[in-house]
């Protein structure tokens, strides 16, 4: 396992290495992610590609399409599913409607802090949610962090759900998103990652949502300057690869994938923190205001949407399951 020191200083080494030559019977797998380069969960993918290779004598190698080059969330899924393309990272939000156990990791104030997100998803929780995903073709990798969303707009500061009323906030395209959205009287319009920095530029939105981290790299701090710490949901991210493609690597490849997958996941959280800890540090500066909020009642705003979701008896069960690592 790398240290946090070579972690950090091996992100300029991965680009010289992956100029280097393969041999002609190379096999290259494609991945995608909606985020730019240089974001942890881009940088966590090369770099369990790059172990694949290095492992594989450059025989198996994964080229990582980022900034959605390759399309929107909801459209890469349906690519890995029927095995257009090998991989894709998305976030939770993106599956919670056609995988219901992803539903759980995303409700509002599930997770008490990082450390027991991180606790719930490397253990049995995040292993029922991955197991989850070969339902419908896919096989889950691994579960990577996303920080805790918070609520950002371009006109006030919000201390409380009041302050949202009236606001067009967007969200994902999620039914539970859309759920807090309205739960919190705001006016919740789901859109892609990729249309929420214009649709902020042109008033078809007040506001939205994100880790900071995402806040910060899509640029979207520039136009909506008013950041509040809600802390509604981890909704962490998941690393997802097509059962066809999976099914036709050997069994030795498939065992170095899963390993090398597993062990991108500290890899991810040691770029995560530091990338989380810059992104706060640049929107501070760059003066946005960021405020506290009365999040008891934000929790309470949302307990009725989460006792709904909760009906469902398997969803229950690992909610239970994850609260009683708090
Ligand atoms: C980010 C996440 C992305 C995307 C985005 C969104 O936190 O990393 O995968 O889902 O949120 O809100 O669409």
């Amino acid at each position: 396992m790398p240290t946090r020191r070579q972690v950090l200083m091996g992100l300029g080494a991965g680009l010289a290495a992956s100029t280097r030559a393969y041999p002609a019977e190379a096999r290259t797998m494609t991945a995608a992610d909606v985020h730019v380069a240089g974001y942890p969960t881009v940088e966590a993918v090369r770099w369990m590609g790059e172990q694949l290779s290095n492992a594989t004598g450059g025989e198996l190698r994964v080229r990582v399409y980022h900034s959605g080059q390759l399309g929107r969330e909801f459209d890469t899924i349906e690519m890995v599913r029927f095995g257009a393309i090998a991989f894709t990272r998305v976030n939770f939000a993106a599956l919670n409607n056609a995988f219901p156990l992803t539903r759980v990791a995303v409700l509002p104030y599930v997770f008490d802090s990082v450390a027991h997100m991180r606790r719930a998803m490397d253990g049995a929780p995040g292993r029922a949610v991955l197991d989850g995903f070969a339902a419908r073709g896919l096989v889950g990798l691994c579960i990577y962090d996303s920080g805790v969303r918070c609520m950002y707009n371009v006109r006030r500061p919000v201390h409380e759900p009041a302050d949202l009323h009236g606001l067009k906030v967007r969200v994902p395209p999620s039914d539970i998103f859309i759920g807090i959205g309205r739960a919190l009287g705001a006016n919740p319009t789901p859109l892609s990652f990729g249309e929420v920095y214009s649709s902020l530029q042109t008033h078809l939105i007040d506001g939205a949502e994100n880790n900071i981290k995402s806040f910060h790299s899509s640029r979207q701090f520039e136009v909506a300057r008013y950041w509040s710490e809600t802390q509604h949901s981890y909704s962490p991210e998941a690393l997802l690869i097509s059962r066809r493609t999976f099914d036709r690597l050997a069994a030795h490849e498939q065992d170095l994938l899963l390993r090398f997958a597993q062990e991108s996941v500290p890899y991810m959280r040691v770029l995560w923190d530091k990338a989380e800890e810059d992104a706060r540090a640049a929107v501070l500066a760059s003066g946005v205001a960021i405020n506290d909020v009365d999040r008891p009642a934000f929790a309470a705003a949302t307990a009725g949407l989460n006792a709904r979701w909760l009906d469902d008896p398997a969803l229950r069960r690992l909610h239970d399951d994850i609260r009683g690592m708090a």
